[in-house]
């Protein structure tokens, strides 16, 4: 029988406590604090629950309880270790219900009887009450307890958040599961999903706060479902541990939870470029008439992908080299190469059980595969037949992974690795494995019941070592399906096997936006859609849409129809052509913008509540976004229309198509045939465009610059590195340069300031003033150089300008 059936999953339910097995905290009978800066609080209560809170940052504070017994280590793999033990001081005062807490930020409110808390900003507006608070029960199957928290829904407050949940941005009203799960053609009422990001963020009164739930048990959100006033979610074992994050805006709470998480690293340029996938490639011969069929009709593409197929027999890190297949995965990587396109190869997680295939035999020899509770190997049926399954939450096995790589990855001329499969999904009842395996989950070991969550974020974590140890010099490149808080350290992911529709179209949307607020930036959908059949309409708004996310793959399962750039014939392949040479243009401002994740936290897709939370158009309005602070767009998701209404948020903005300037704040209609797509500029926005080219390797002509003008006023950042390479963590290998136009009496002044030292290869700026209220006929270089300007010619000035006045 699947084992899941021991796991209730409804604990919201009222009742008597008694007849339901609830169980409470009981009074506080004493308080210890600890730091020289009491940065931590310890009550006990008279049954033996205890709280911890601890102020890490003024505005972030963890709470932990525990029902019986002594706190365990506080592991996790989801934090950066340096982060989560940052301290601050906490005051401390009490009156006769509650003791009271204090940062700079945010004051805690426990009360004495039930350990309820109460987060209020200082000037005593309530973020976020307990409604039962923290309660629990006896986990009667397994052991330990089931712990919840349950709090009291404030007026008009709507959630946000929870990873790739598929459903309504606002989860208010919903209640979801996360348990990775491999749910091919799922819609927007499945649930459970791929990931596992236990984060979520509420928004009411103006202000917002965030909650991170650090269990990598099988937890539930519920939102209000159950019961309407009430929010709450629970875990099957582990501590009720949650950081609590206090805004009080909604990109505050974001960037806390990414620097508590952490973000990623620079990847490599080509990995946002344009890639082109499908399930499966089956032969060399195939892959290069891809490719023939970028380059000949000059289409821009980074990277073609081989599926499960270029194995022999689904079996890891070996191809299928027979004649017809991939006799030479060398020759062809390398012809690839010539042609600016990298190779990504899928890898799954189940190792064939085959005497002799090395993977199993050395995965054997350092005993490094997942075993039952009472020992045996855990066997489980996947693409290959009969696999073990690699114990990522090893160290061991980890290291063990990671040195399959270089072989793998040198021979073969491969770029990067897409690992599928890890929620982990297996050919059985359960999907998954049994809850009795066993995990090592570093050091503190446990059965899947803890693992599962992480599964795939190992597997990810392990395969990015690999990818460093294979090809030292270059940065690692990994896609993920599955995926845990923190994972974004690790990976890029994508959404999983999105069905071709419409309707999938938006919610593909919604997933990116979402993760992205939950500290995933690195996202992308399957362009055109997984599953069913696409047509050259859905194909061309999906792409209008996918060239806005970090991650822009067209990929499919090939078993309805073909789905290159071309496979639609005329129109769509020009329409196609376009849409991937306007992503081109725009790769320096979304590399600037992916800089500016790494560095602040700060999502490269920014929902309407993430731009202004204080609008209550932004709440429930799901399909607008925005690319960093200046791009902003929206699909069109129905088919056979040409234009939609959408709503531009305050602040003005220029239609990109024709520089019209617009003021935000209000529901317009925008006319929009199938050649063209939403796309506004933030007024204020100095826009870097690169030149067209058909791989981020080709070198730029030249970089253009669009000054937005916002009154006569404009700025605009730009970061540059070689694209690859550690070189950019000196700054001699990067340069971050800030562009400000401000107005002169007879023309504007345009002024850069770089910082960092590298040299791109392109000499010369092209200029546009958008807005602009003259007539501009020359211009003067650093004081000296007049040069007259020829009207209808670019405006130009060498890379190396600081200031530029033009008149
Ligand atoms: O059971 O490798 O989501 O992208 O093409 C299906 C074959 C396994 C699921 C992935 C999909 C991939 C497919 N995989």
């Amino acid at each position: 029988m699947d084992d899941s059936a021991f796991e209730k999953d409804n604990y919201m339910e009222t009742g008597m406590p008694a007849a339901t097995g609830e169980l409470r905290p009981g009074q506080v009978v004493s308080l210890e604090t600890a730091g020289e800066d009491h940065s931590r609080y310890t009550f006990r209560c008279d049954l033996g629950c205890q709280l911890q809170i601890t102020a890490i940052r003024p505005n972030l504070v963890r709470v932990r309880y525990i029902a019986e017994g002594n706190f365990d280590d506080g592991f996790s793999y989801a934090t950066v270790k340096e982060h989560r033990e940052g301290r601050c001081p906490l005051e401390h005062r009490e009156d006769s219900d509650s003791h009271i807490l204090e940062t700079t930020a945010l004051r805690v409110v426990v009360g004495k009887n039930g350990l309820r808390i109460r987060m209020e900003d200082l000037d005593g507006t309530v973020l976020s009450e307990d409604e039962k608070g923290f309660h629990w029960y006896e986990h009667e199957s397994f052991g330990g307890q089931v712990v919840i928290t349950s709090r009291v829904i404030q007026s008009r407050e709507h959630f946000y958040g929870l990873g790739d949940i598929p459903g309504h941005k606002n989860l208010r009203g919903q209640r979801r599961m996360l348990w990775g799960s491999d749910v091919y053609g799922y819609d927007a009422q499945t649930d459970p999903l791929y990931k596992n990001i236990p984060f979520f963020i509420g928004v009411h009164h103006e202000r917002a706060y965030g909650v991170f739930f650090d269990n990598s048990f099988r937890t539930v959100f519920d939102f209000g479902k159950e019961r309407p006033c009430t929010s709450s979610f629970w875990a099957q074992g582990g501590e009720m541990d949650y950081f609590f994050f206090a805004g009080p805006t909604v990109p505050e709470v974001v960037a806390s939870y990414a620097w508590l998480t952490g973000t990623p690293e620079m990847p490599p340029l080509w990995s946002l470029g344009f890639h082109q996938c499908k399930w499966s490639y089956k032969s060399e011969m195939e892959i290069m008439k891809i490719a023939e069929g970028f380059r000949s009709r000059e289409i821009p593409c980074d990277a073609i992908y081989v599926d499960i197929d270029y194995m022999d027999a689904f079996k890891c890190f070996t191809w299928n080299q027979a004649p017809e297949v991939y006799p030479n995965p060398a020759r062809m990587t390398r012809n690839l190469a010539e042609q600016g396109i990298k190779t990504v190869a899928i890898i799954d997680p189940g190792i064939k059980i085959e005497k002799g295939y090395e993977v199993y035999e050395t995965g054997l020899e350092h005993d490094v595969f997942c075993r039952r509770m009472d020992g045996p190997l855990m066997k489980g049926n996947v693409w290959p037949g009969p696999c073990y399954f690699p114990d990522f939450t090893n160290p061991k096995t980890r290291n063990w992974w990671a040195d399959l790589f270089p072989k793998f990855i040198q021979e073969n001329g491969v770029a990067g690795i897409w690992t599928d499969m890890n929620e982990p999904a297996v050919f059985n009842d359960a999907k998954t494995f049994p809850r009795d395996v066993r995990h090592d989950y570093d050091g503190h070991p446990c059965s899947h019941r803890r693992g599962h969550n992480v599964y795939g974020m190992q597997m990810a974590r392990a395969t990015q070592e690999g990818l460093k140890r294979a090809l030292p010099d270059k940065r690692p490149f990994v896609i993920t399906r599955s995926a845990f808080s923190g994972t974004q350290r690790y990976s890029s992911a994508w959404t999983g096997d999105i069905q071709s529709t419409w309707q999938h179209l938006r919610i593909g949307n919604v997933q990116c936006q979402r993760l992205a607020l939950s500290g995933y930036s690195f996202v992308g959908t399957d362009i055109g859609g997984f599953s069913g059949k696409s047509d050259g309409e859905l194909f061309i708004r999906w792409l209008q849409m996918g060239i806005f996310h970090p991650f822009c793959r067209v990929h499919s399962s090939g078993d309805a129809n073909e789905q290159e750039p071309w496979s639609f014939g005329d129109p769509y392949t020009a329409i196609a052509k376009k849409f991937i040479d306007l992503r081109y243009r725009l790769l320096p401002y979304i590399y600037t913008v992916f800089e500016e994740n790494v560095r602040t936290g700060a999502p490269m897709l920014r929902s309407l509540i993430y731009l202004d939370e204080k609008d209550p158009e932004s709440h429930n309005r799901m399909e607008e976004f925005a690319l960093g602070s200046d791009v902003f767009t929206c699909p069109i998701s129905k088919p056979e229309t040409d234009g939609r209404w959408l709503y531009l948020p305050r602040g003005r903005w220029y239609n990109f198509w024709n520089n019209e300037p617009l003021q935000g704040g209000d529901e317009m209609w925008f006319d929009i045939p199938l050649e063209s797509t939403p796309l506004f500029i933030r007024a204020g926005a100095v826009l870097p465009l690169g030149s067209a080219r058909l791989s981020s390797e080709t070198p730029l002509k030249y970089m253009e610059l669009r000054a937005y003008l916002d009154d006569g006023k404009a700025t605009g950042t730009l970061y540059e590195d070689s694209g690859d390479g550690h070189e950019y963590r000196e700054e001699a290998g990067r340069v971050t340069k800030t562009f400000q136009v401000e107005e002169l009496e007879t023309g504007y002044r345009l002024t850069q300031d770089r910082v960092g030292s590298f040299q791109p290869d392109y000499r010369e700026y092209h200029l546009e003033f958008l807005g602009a209220n003259r007539v501009l006929t020359k211009v003067i270089i650093d004081g000296k150089d007049e040069v007259d300007l020829k009207p209808g010619l670019p405006l130009r000035v060498p890379e190396t300008f600081k200031t530029a006045d033009f008149h």
